[in-house]
């Protein structure tokens, strides 16, 4: 372990008793060298598509493993979280490498709500991994309407 690390992880408390600091005993996980980012597309809303103030957000996303969930951000702001659910044969014949089973579900949508303010909003739809690895998909700006 670097002595860096050593000093986060251990404290002398008053009593003389060496401690370790939360989430040193183990260390933390390193990523996996050979893990691939997922990657995916957000196909609904389109770039420039003026909205309402609920919005549609549909898209698909692949991983050599297996994505867990997406995170949805509207300008920088965390907004909803959704799992892949939708069968999407047209993603996996073009990428075959990704499909991992009978059951394969890659396509993914949950409904947002943009919030008071008219005008254009950055959509970003994030793709995490089993792993914890993360890839942007997106950004797509849209245009509310009062
Ligand atoms: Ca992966």
């Amino acid at each position: 372990m670097p002595i860096a690390t050593l000093r986060r992880c251990l404290s002398i408390t008053s009593l003389g008793l060496v401690v370790f600091a939360a989430g040193c005993a183990g260390g933390a996980k390193k990523p996996d060298a050979a893990n691939e980012l997922p990657q995916g597309v957000i196909d609904i809303p389109a770039a420039n598509q003026v909205v309402g103030r609920g919005v549609a957000v549909v898209g698909w996303a692949i991983d050599d493993q297996k994505v867990d969930r997406i995170d949805i951000y509207v300008d920088g702001h965390f907004r909803a979280s959704t799992t892949p659910s939708v069968h999407r044969p047209d993603v996996l014949k073009a990428m075959p490498k990704y499909a991992h089973g009978a059951d394969d579900t890659v396509g993914w949508q949950t409904a947002i709500d943009l919030g008071d303010e008219p005008g254009p909003h950055v959509i970003l739809a994030q793709a995490v991994d089993s792993s914890g690895a993360t890839r942007d998909l997106g950004p797509v700006t849209v245009v509310m309407q009062k």
